[in-house]
């Protein structure tokens, strides 16, 4: 039993060390974009076994698994000194989402979790379930956590899946400790809200997604934007819709601002996901905007259509066709990296520079709304190379 023991032991570890230590490698990048890189950057198989095997042979003589790992997906991103850190949504074989900070020393590869998950307090209500983290270090010192809190909906006594969303928020110095402040009060539910890294008018600023219901966004219109006075006590009292919804578009069930936006000398750079039926259930699509830097809340850019979507073994996992992004990083030399999980089970990492990103928002033409549309922008792109082949011979 002892041989079978470490035997396991080994062939566990082994298999650990290979995935947490093992180099990424660049992808060929045929739109000149963005480059994806081919490993992904966290599995489940990358959460220590010291989280789910019990080491003692007395009491796991057979060294199985004791808590099982489904997936780790939607992470929030920052830069802390020299490292590349995700906060990890990490989804147990329970359906219980947690957090979990992975670093990285060069964010293509070596993501290593720290020692343990996060404990995160909980707010005077405590919540069911907490996920997808978007971390913002805000000029007012602190690193901000903003969250999605699950709770049963009480009002539907009956209904087993009735749920709702709320924004929970912490805030933190090293990512180990945090303090819970009380959830966002809004009159409408919220997910994916993100807090902007600059004060506004002297108010901390939001991009919220207000939905009428867990799932449906209903009446909200897509990504809005609101002032907080306090974030000890935050509430939104106003909120105006910036990046809407639209009948046959990426974006047409719903959107939701992505990680908070980079600040470029031509505006602040957003990434954001948007959501389309069809007939394999929803696909979740990643696509950019910027908006002005002096108005945050005002669009300057809405490059037509998607930027993003999943490709070969992406399309595969747990709720699949789904690109989500919550967390990139941004290096002072320029370089961007772009943190997605693909169908709601792994992480991924894509890079980019500022540079080509902002010319992708700027020259990308707009989504003209109908097929007609589409084809006049194509046939302006050709008459534009014609031209130009004619009077370049
Ligand atoms: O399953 C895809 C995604 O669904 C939700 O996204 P949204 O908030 O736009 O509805 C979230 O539950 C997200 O975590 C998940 O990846």
């Amino acid at each position: 039993m002892k041989d079978l023991f470490e035997t396991r032991r080994r062939l566990v570890e082994g298999r650990y060390e290979e995935l947490v230590s093992r180099s990424n490698t660049p992808l060929l990048s045929e739109n000149g974009i963005y480059t994806r890189w081919k490993n992904p950057v966290i599995l489940p198989g990358m959460i220590p076994p010291t989280w789910r095997y019990d080491y003692d042979p007395a009491t796991n003589p057979y060294f199985m698994e004791r808590i099982g790992v489904n997936a780790t997906l939607n992470s929030g991103a920052i830069k802390i000194g020299d490292r590349y850190v995700l906060v990890v949504r990490v989804e147990g074989a329970d359906r219980k989402s947690f957090f979990a900070v992975a670093e990285s020393p060069n964010g293509v590869d070596n993501f290593r979790f720290r020692e343990r998950p996060v404990t995160m307090p909980e707010d005077s209500v405590p919540g069911t379930n907490i996920y997808d983290m978007r971390l913002t270090r805000h000029e007012d010192g602190w690193i901000y956590g903003l969250f999605c809190v699950e709770r049963h909906d009480d009002s539907r006594p009956g209904d087993l899946s009735a749920a709702t969303a709320t924004c929970g928020i912490a805030r933190t110095k090293d990512l180990d400790t945090w303090e819970r402040l009380p959830d966002l009060k809004t009159g409408s539910q919220q997910r994916n809200v993100v807090l902007h890294p600059e004060f506004v008018d002297g108010k901390y600023a939001l991009y919220t997604r207000p939905q009428d219901g867990f799932i449906d966004t209903g009446s909200g219109g897509g990504i809005g934007w609101a002032l907080v006075d306090d974030i000890t006590n935050a509430e939104v009292k106003e909120e105006k819709i910036i990046d809407p919804r639209y009948y046959h578009t990426i974006k047409e069930v719903k959107n939701g601002e992505g990680p908070h936006p980079i600040k470029t000398p031509k505006g602040w750079l957003h990434l954001a996901h948007g959501v389309r039926g069809c007939a394999s259930g929803l696909r979740y699509v990643l696509y950019l905007y910027m908006t002005a830097l002096d108005e945050p809340w005002r669009p300057i850019a809405n490059p037509g259509g998607l930027f993003m979507a999943p490709v070969g073994e992406e399309y595969m996992g747990d709720v699949m066709n789904v690109l989500f992004s919550n967390g990139w990083i941004a290096d002072e030399d320029g370089k961007v990296f772009i943190y997605y999980a693909s169908s709601d089970t792994r992480m991924h990492v894509a890079t980019s520079t500022v540079d080509r990103l902002v010319d992708y928002c700027l020259n990308t033409p707009a989504d003209g709304l109908t097929t007609g549309e589409s084809v006049k922008t194509i046939n302006r792109l050709i008459d534009k190379n014609l031209d130009y082949f004619k009077n370049n011979k």
